[in-house]
């Protein structure tokens, strides 16, 4: 790729109520004050920054057993989904800042809305796969992608505040990389669908370039598909992103994890990608910073930044004197 002028759309959710600790919510604007967004524009992308997601909470729905925030989460990612889908309708890769995973909820379910059929690329510590009656914790950041996964959908009681949100996904088109904390519910639903999980063992074993690729062939056999990058900070190795909420060591190196992103793009159909679960609040000023610089250059790499250089754009580079 030469010069391009790739348009990207930003949105922050500032949400929380997927887990239990405070400071995830105030990631979108912490990367912001980071310069986040000159660095994506840094890369040649023209960057729309569409501010904050904001929500009316509705009190009034009953409540379900296991899920703490119900109500909050249907809100607030009803406001993504609407958000999203006009992002990526207008052609802009839709770059969100979380929040916890549940803005994932928000974010895929708008890109669907947008583009039909979806691949969907979960990089996580986690598979985020349980439901109200497996979790352990009731945190709902555990059960985005039970959410969104069509064959799930029977698994689930009547959730209401949720009914604009349809579980449109198969299954068969999600795929996961960085695996290596997993619930016995989860285990048992990707065993029993032969879901796409690879786990830090898969990517030493293949290497994450390979595993990316029989993830890509197994989610995308025809190479059709919008892509999706769902990006979970604890999916990188707790020395190369400290502060995040649930942390497991064995990770991605950032180098696995760059080069995971960077095949994404060049795939030249990713249309979205999410940036969750940095928590600012967790460790120190030092942890806090490597971690923004972790997300910093896991975002540029979305927006096309290439580590061996990119070529100068076509006319208006003056030669060095
Ligand atoms: B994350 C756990 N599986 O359900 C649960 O960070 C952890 O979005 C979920 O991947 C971690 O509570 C959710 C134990
Ligand atoms: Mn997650
Ligand atoms: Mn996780
Ligand atoms: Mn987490």
């Amino acid at each position: 790729v030469r010069h391009f002028h790739q348009k990207v759309g930003v949105i922050g959710v500032p949400f929380d109520k997927g887990q239990v600790k405070e400071g995830v919510g105030q990631a979108p604007d912490e990367l912001r004050r980071a310069g986040v967004i000159e660095s994506m524009r840094a890369v040649g992308c023209e960057v729309t920054d569409y501010g904050n997601i904001t929500y009316e909470f509705k009190q009034d729905n009953k409540k379900v057993s296991n899920m703490i925030h119900l109500e909050h989460i249907a809100a607030c990612q009803e406001e993504v989904s609407k958000k999203v889908q006009e992002i990526v309708s207008r052609g802009e890769l839709c770059v969100t800042l979380g929040g916890d995973h549940t803005v994932s909820i928000g974010t895929v379910d708008g890109h669907q809305k947008a583009k039909g059929d979806l691949a969907l690329l979960w990089v996580d510590a986690h598979a985020d796969l349980n439901t109200n009656a497996t979790s352990p914790s009731g945190n709902v950041h555990g059960m985005p992608v039970a959410l969104l996964a069509r064959e799930l959908a029977d698994y689930w009681p009547y959730l209401p505040g949720m009914d604009w949100q349809m579980p449109r996904i198969s299954i068969r088109n999600i795929g996961y990389i960085g695996l290596r904390d997993l619930d016995a519910y989860e285990r048992l639903t990707i065993d029993k669908w032969g879901v796409a999980a690879y786990g830090m063992d898969d990517v030493l074993r293949l290497g994450a370039l390979e595993a990316l690729r029989q993830i890509r062939r197994r989610i995308d056999p025809r190479q059709r598909r919008s892509l999706h990058l769902s990006f979970d900070v604890d999916s990188l190795d707790p020395l190369e992103a400290p502060s995040t909420g649930t942390p497991v060591r064995g990770g991605l190196s950032l180098r696995e994890a760059l080069a995971l992103v960077e095949e994404v793009r060049r795939s030249g159909r990713l249309a979205a990608v999410d940036l969750v679960e940095f928590n600012p609040a967790v460790g120190d000023a030092r942890d806090r910073a490597t971690t923004v610089e972790a997300c910093r250059s896991v975002l540029r790499a979305a927006c096309g930044h290439s580590r061996s250089g990119a070529l100068p754009p076509d006319e208006d580079l003056p030669l060095p004197r």
